[in-house]
């Protein structure tokens, strides 16, 4: 099997999902590092594969995608084998981890990067608004999770990779994630794959130097 290009950022929460599925379903990839910030995304090369210039991209021989949701759909579709319950084939199970997935990208991470990224990479404070949308998206996750050890039931599923990316923003947020006990038990779940260390440190390492770096930086 040839390998999957992966073109990517590592502290990206979208790359980490799709890295995250990649490692669950054995996917041998050519890593092809991307450094946003000096803007490396935004070459003539790059631009060519993908005109959105947006990291993660995979190029799968000659087929090219992007959008990390699509891509963990695909992956699995193609890699997970007859039917893999990372993304049953089932129609009704399906659309479950499909809702989740939508959810996500409209609403959770969205609101994770608007409501806890953002006030901490800028230093300001979050507005009443912003608090009360964060509180209820992690509201959201811990009465989903309150009955099953995953998001859509007792199997692990690409929702939760997608989701758990967003709900690692709990290492910045300065509220109080105790009243979260259902979701902070699936968080531990998830940290405890054997892959999550190694795709997610380069986020935890990016927290930490931006906690440090002197207030002109921010
Ligand atoms: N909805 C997209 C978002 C992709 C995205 O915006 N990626 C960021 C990195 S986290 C990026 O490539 N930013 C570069 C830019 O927008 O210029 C996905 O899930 O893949």
């Amino acid at each position: 099997m040839a390998n999957v290009e992966l073109y990517y950022f590592s502290p990206s929460g979208p790359c980490r999902s799709v890295l995250l599925t990649a490692k669950a379903l054995s996917v041998p990839l050519e890593l092809k590092h991307l450094h946003i910030w000096n803007k490396e995304h935004l070459s003539p090369e790059f631009t060519k594969i993908n005109p959105d210039q947006t990291v993660p991209t995979i190029k799968d021989g000659e087929f090219t995608l992007w959008e990390s949701r699509a891509i963990m759909r695909y992956l699995v579709g193609k890699y997970g084998g007859e039917d893999n319950s990372l993304y049953p084939r089932d129609l009704k199970k399906r659309a479950e981890v499909d809702r989740l997935l939508d959810y996500d990208l409209g609403v959770f991470y969205r609101t994770m990067l608007e409501c806890v990224w953002l006030p901490m990479k800028d230093r300001t404070e979050p507005t009443k608004e912003q608090e009360e949308k964060v509180v209820k998206a992690f509201t959201r996750i811990d009465t989903l999770v309150k009955d099953k050890k995953f998001l859509t039931g007792n199997n692990l599923t690409i929702a939760d990779f997608a989701i758990v990316i967003g709900f690692a923003a709990e290492y910045i947020y300065p509220g109080d994630m105790s009243k979260y006990p259902n979701a902070m038990a699936w968080y531990k779940r998830i940290q405890e794959l054997p892959y999550y260390k190694e795709v997610n440190q380069s986020y935890y390492d990016l927290v930490e130097s931006m906690k440090k770096r002197p207030a002109e930086q921010s």
